[in-house]
């Protein structure tokens, strides 16, 4: 049957007048008569064009958002700019535009873009981190941290780039060069300010295990924190009186420890520099190291490393004197940045050994023969009078046994705040003539950006360019003070702004503690998977920082965090410029409707896993052929009574969309919302009551179009202020059906006993097990036996 087209731009255009003119998503903020709720997608870099994976962090929370609206729930759903960042310093050094205007100009582009989707975000609480009645506020809780000295200073080591005369971040570094240039990268060491996270490594780690977040969001945050346990063990050094200090999880292993390892950066390298005898190719060694980063020097490459000649360590469990090496495997700024070394019970020990052919001894033993390291538990051999023992139980014996202790010890090091770029919330701190640091004054907030700077790097911080920032600060303070010059990371920003859209106009104070009250913690927080680790984390420490300071009434920020998946271009590669396969999604919008385009990214696999997409348009298609169905069915509608059999589709529907969009489990609840259109579609007159709670469901996912066929039944009032459905109880006559992908079982799907071929194909493709299964391609051959089992047949590669 031929369906006819309707027309998505005009019907776009007349439904985003509408919201706006009555401004229905304006959300009152003191309402006490509704449950609030705060939804929250991750606030967007205005780099100046919205991508797919824009639509699909805002599309699809906005689909969970109108739904709980609906339901009755003061629902929050703001939106910013987290508008400080590179991109913008560096158009400015390429194209010589301002920073400022350019950032302008990109959020104005996105808020189009941003209103093009449909979504319901209340615009009146928009911020942007880079105006200055925000970074007021930035600048002010950091003077708060200060003061608490959970903002503090000390000397750190950057990457540097000696063509581009500048810092990298460690992204910027690849295998030892800059990442622009191909020069090789330098270190150097530089005063920064650090915040004091690691202080509360305990309370993020105790207060992680309550909170309903998906198991490996939170295992990804416990494995960042790395709590870890063990004991310091002394090994002093057989020529001189120094002692290496080493951390070990392993103190029960200390018989098979035959060598020891310093950092290359380990400060007793230097000190033992008279009793060093291969000085040259220890100096080589540690330059070398200076141009790799840390992730390089944990990766599981050939290990290298170089002895130092003429120092030797007693072992002193043993008393055996024992060679000491330095290699990149051992980090300077863990543990004690030395480890004994036990290569028959550690991995990288155990390849350290074989490369420069050291003895391995074990002392524990294993239930089987192994190649490498045994890293198990066992019987303790070879270990003097602790032989015979478990290992486990042994270990504080040992410890003692050789004077050492026991400590924790963490991964997370102090967060590094600072950076030596231009389009950064300056640090809000002066210095006196005799160099001590002072946070400048409430008065004296926002503590502007100045503009007079010079962008070319020359290897200082831009600001240092600034006469008028000089100017100021001796106008202000006093001859001989100078200013700071480096700016925050933009991490700082976007860990607070959740409460600044509470009362993002307040010019007296960060928030609003009366609607924090309400309106914290937020609900339900949706973003994407690689902020799991540092913004997750960030935002959390903040805080808990501020609730020990009172300033928030919260100790958690989120309740619910859901995290989406990738998508990725149509040849299945990560979407990149360089690549060639971006999606614009202007141009399918227009073609094929805001509509179609929500539709298809819900559909196009569950959004709370961490699964990868694969752009296809023909699935926008589809979605739209599917929307236009929708659309026909209403010339038949009349006011004719429900069959019972239709009522009990309506009614599981209902049961179903409700509950999968909970949970963001968005294609699932498409495929129901086929299932009742399929059915529709069979009367010959459709009951307007299954019509109407057709729309209903469906206006979270098709906003336009549903609020155009509602507008055509007569209403007057917008679909999107309508009343969800009561969820019915469905006593369920359903089959469940196992679904084969080349006669694999990968799934079970649950449908109607006398559901047709198409419908049961429909829902098995949403399945998640049966989409990864099919990987992206469409069955070729199905066969099904009804009510039992179906199989789908792709076609052959
Ligand atoms: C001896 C030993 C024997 C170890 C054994 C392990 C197994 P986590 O769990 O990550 O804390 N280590 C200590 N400091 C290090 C550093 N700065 N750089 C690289 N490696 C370091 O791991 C602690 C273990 O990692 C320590 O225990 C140490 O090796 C190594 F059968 O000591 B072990």
């Amino acid at each position: 049957m031929a369906k006819e087209r309707f027309d998505h731009a005009q019907i776009e255009r007349d439904a985003q007048a509408a919201w706006e003119a009555a401004d229905i998503y304006r959300v009152n903020l003191t309402d006490d008569t509704k449950d609030p709720y705060y939804v929250l997608f991750e606030f967007p870099y205005p780099s100046g064009d919205l991508h797919i994976g824009h639509w699909y962090a805002f599309a699809l929370t906005d689909i969970f958002a109108r739904m709980q609206r609906m339901r009755g729930k003061n629902v929050l759903f703001p939106i910013g700019f987290d508008s400080f960042g590179l991109p913008a310093e560096n158009a400015a050094m390429k194209y010589g535009k301002d920073p400022a205007a350019w950032t302008q100009q990109n959020m104005e582009t996105m808020r189009a873009q941003v209103r093009s989707m449909g979504t319901s975000v209340d615009w009146s609480k928009e911020i942007a981190t880079s105006d200055p009645t925000y970074y007021k506020w930035t600048q002010w809780l950091f003077t708060k941290l200060y003061e608490q000295g959970l903002a503090y200073r000390k000397e750190a080591a950057v990457k540097w780039c000696p063509k581009d005369q500048t810092v990298l971040a460690n992204e910027q570094v690849i295998d030892g060069a800059c990442e622009r240039c191909g020069t090789a990268v330098e270190e150097r060491n530089l005063t920064q300010w650090f915040m004091a996270i690691t202080q509360y490594a305990d309370r993020l780690l105790a207060d992680l295990d309550p909170l309903p977040w998906r198991e490996d969001i939170k295992e990804a945050q416990r494995a960042w924190i790395g709590k870890s346990e063990g004991a310091k063990l002394r090994f002093p050094v057989a020529t001189s009186d120094a002692v290496i200090e080493v951390f070990t999880t392993r103190p029960d292993t200390i018989f098979g420890a035959t060598y020891v390892v310093l950092a290359p950066e380990h400060a007793l390298v230097s000190e033992l520099a008279s009793c060093i005898t291969n000085t040259d190719a220890v100096a080589t060694y540690i330059a070398a190291t200076k141009k790799k980063t840390e992730r390089e020097r944990q990766e599981n490459k050939e290990k290298t490393g170089v002895r130092l000649e003429g120092v030797q360590a007693i072992n002193p469990a043993t008393n055996e004197s024992i060679p000491v090496f330095i290699a990149d495997y051992v980090l300077a700024s863990y543990g004690t940045g030395a480890v004994m070394a036990v290569p028959a019970h550690d991995e990288r020990d155990f390849a350290f050994a074989q490369t420069m052919r050291l003895p391995v001894r074990q002392v524990v033993t294993a239930p089987t023969e192994t190649a490498g390291a045994y890293t198990g538990e066992g019987t303790l051999i070879d270990s003097a009078v602790f032989s015979g023992r478990d290992n486990r139980e042994a270990m504080d014996d040992i410890i003692a046994f050789v004077g050492g202790e026991k400590v924790t010890n963490y991964r997370l090091r102090d967060w590094l705040v600072s950076r030596q770029r231009y389009w950064g919330c300056p640090i809000p701190m002066v210095y006196d003539p005799q160099g001590n640091p002072h946070p400048i004054p409430a008065e004296h907030l926002p503590w502007l950006l100045p503009t007079d700077v010079a962008f070319t790097p020359t290897g200082k911080s831009p600001l240092a360019t600034s006469q008028e920032l000089h100017e100021r600060v001796t106008r202000i303070f006093g001859e001989g003070w100078t200013p700071e010059y480096d700016t925050l990371d933009t991490f700082v920003d976007s860990s607070w702004y959740f409460t600044r859209y509470l009362d993002s106009q307040n010019e007296n104070d960060f928030s609003n503690e009366v609607l924090m009250k309400r309106w914290l913690p937020i609900n339900r927080y949706s973003g994407g998977s690689e902020h799991t680790t540092m913004h997750l984390l960030y935002a959390r420490f903040f805080i808990k920082a501020l609730y020990d300071l009172a300033l928030v009434p919260v100790a958690e920020p989120f309740i619910e965090r859901y995290n989406r998946g990738l998508i990725l271009g149509p040849d299945g590669a990560k979407m990149s410029k360089s690549k060639g396969n971006v999606v614009n999604p202007d141009a399918v919008v227009k073609e094929h409707g805001a509509d179609a385009v929500r539709m298809y990214l819900a559909f196009i696999g569950p959004y709370n896993e961490s699964g990868s997409y694969p752009w296809n348009l023909d699935g926008v298609t589809s979605m739209r052929r599917f929307l236009d169905r929708v659309a026909s069915l209403h010339a038949s509608v009349a006011d004719v009574p429900l069959s019972p059999a239709l009522a009990e589709t309506v009614a599981k529907t209902i049961v179903k969309v409700s509950e999968d969009t909970e949970r963001f489990k968005l294609n699932t609840a498409i495929a129901a919302l086929m299932v009742l259109v399929r059915e529709l579609e069979r009367e010959t007159t459709v009951p307007q009551a299954a019509y109407r709670t057709l729309l209903i469901l469906l206006a979270p996912y098709a906003p336009h179009l549903a609020e155009h066929l509602w507008q055509q039944c007569g209403e007057t009032e917008s679909v999107h202020l309508a009343s969800w459905p009561d969820i019915p109880e469905v006593v369920a006559t359903t089959v469940t059906i196992g679904v084969q992908v080349n006669g694999k079982t990968r799934g079970s799907i649950t449908v109607a006993p006398d559901a047709s071929e198409e419908e049961v194909v429909q829902v098995a493709l949403a399945d998640e097990g049966v989409a990864r299964a099919l990987n992206g391609t469409h069955p070729e051959k199905i066969i099904y036996r009804p009510g039992r089992i179906l199989n789908l047949v792709p076609a052959k590669v």
